[in-house]
């Protein structure tokens, strides 16, 4: 199969254009985003991408945990599509790239492929995941991993957020739960074009990472239970304090991570206190120890001494603490094939480039169990993300999809 002419390049302004449009649904209070996962905000989003897709010749597809498919034919009707797409929903304080750059650049592919006439032989699918987050409901990755036969649709349907509402009925309620039997789809392959959301790329000044694995992730909810009292009149060796709990476990995650530097991280991001009354000493907490390595036995090693080491902390406090596993993946090996797709489409247009293990995770994680996989990034501005200061350049943007584009034609093979 001859792969596409350097000169093939996407309309790089009508993409940046279509990620300002999408920054502008579900705005956060900082210039990022706030959109949310099933909220009217992803609904809106949501709506304003199927217009999108449909004003460029696309069917649409919708499957029971609310993935949408946005399908280009290709000459040959059995040909396995070649899917191309990421997430819309961001977090509370996102920014307007994560996963936003992935969905819209393969909506650019087939505005970009509209406008030269090229068909080709596989049909093409942009698709958005819906909750890869994770901020709302957990896990994250939560659709791709029912799509990928990770997780039991009943059990997703039955995640709750901190109000209590259940997923399967927000997906009901803003009106997109589709009739596809999620995972049904089969995919000749998926490619993910995502920023960085680390610092290596820019520091390195290189435009293009050709992501080969992904890191794993260990998602551990720990309850931390004492008692609530007085702050004031409650003398200090008869408090049971959850939140002092807390802060030592945390100080014991930042240990355990560093015990296996430079790789390994672990932090908490998510932390809920108690009756969190300035004047009550918190009976409970309830936190999330998020730890990820590209090592499998690493990330085993964290968890089990994070079980240990929370007990005799807890033990010594009069405190009980309760630990559960919310979810989480291997370190993941993308396909060697679609890797080389775009290692050579990046040669081909000239883009500098490195290998990248993604220390982030993505829907194409998931997605890699059941179809050849592979990522595109490029970088971000300061390596930041899940933060409203996200920035990209329009010229990182460009070439991170020229990339997609290529790997994604050198797939779908060109029928002249
Ligand atoms: O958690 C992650 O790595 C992804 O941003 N959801
Ligand atoms: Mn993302
Ligand atoms: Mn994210």
């Amino acid at each position: 199969m001859s792969a596409p002419g350097v000169n093939l390049k996407l309309n790089g302004d009508r993409l940046w254009d279509a990620l300002m449009e999408m920054a502008k649904v579900g705005p956060g209070i900082a210039g990022g985003n706030n959109r949310q996962t099933l909220t009217d905000a992803d609904a809106q989003g949501r709506e304003l991408f199927k217009t999108w897709c449909q004003s460029s010749g696309c069917s649409m597809g919708l499957d029971q945990m609310g993935n949408m498919f946005a399908r280009r034919e290709g000459t040959d009707k059995n040909a396995l599509p070649v899917y191309v797409g990421s997430h819309l929903d961001t977090q509370p304080t996102g920014g307007k790239y994560d996963g936003v750059l992935g969905v819209l650049g393969g909506l650019e592919i087939i505005r970009t492929l509209n406008d030269l006439s090229i068909k080709t032989k596989h049909p093409i699918v942009v698709t958005n995941f819906t909750n890869e987050e994770g901020t709302r409901y957990a896990p994250s990755m939560l659709a791709s991993g029912v799509f990928a036969g990770i997780y039991k649709q009943d059990w997703a349907h039955k995640r709750v957020d901190s109000e209590g509402i259940k997923f399967g009925d927000e997906l009901e309620r803003i009106g997109w739960s589709g009739d596809e039997v999620t995972g049904e789809r089969k995919m000749h392959a998926f490619f993910e074009l995502h920023i960085e959301q680390g610092p290596i790329l820019e520091t390195e000044g290189v435009d293009i990472g050709v992501v080969t694995h992904g890191q794993g992730l260990s998602w551990t909810q720990v309850t931390i239970t004492g008692r609530d009292s007085h702050t004031g009149s409650t003398p200090m060796p008869m408090r049971r304090n959850a939140g002092l709990g807390m802060a030592r476990v945390l100080e014991l995650v930042e240990e355990i991570a560093l015990s296996h530097s430079p790789h390994a991280v672990g932090a908490a991001g998510h932390i809920d206190v108690y009756p969190n009354s300035r004047n009550v000493i918190p009976g409970k907490v309830i936190f999330t120890v998020d730890f990820r390595s590209p090592k499998l036995d690493v990330i085993l090693d964290m968890e089990k001494k994070l079980k240990e080491g929370a007990k005799e902390i807890c033990d010594k406090m009069g405190l009980t603490v309760e630990l559960e596993q919310l979810g989480g993946f291997d370190p993941v090996t993308f396909d060697p094939k679609c890797v080389e797709a775009v290692r050579s489409a990046a040669e081909r247009l000239g883009h500098s480039h490195m290998d990248l293990i993604s220390g982030a995770g993505h829907d194409a994680c998931w997605i890699n169990k059941v179809a050849p996989t592979a990522m595109v990034m490029c970088p971000c501005v300061d390596g930041l993300s899940h933060n409203e200061a996200e920035e990209i350049t329009k010229d990182w943007a460009a070439a991170g999809a020229n990339v997609l584009l290529h790997a994604v034609l050198e797939t779908a093979e060109i029928v002249d």
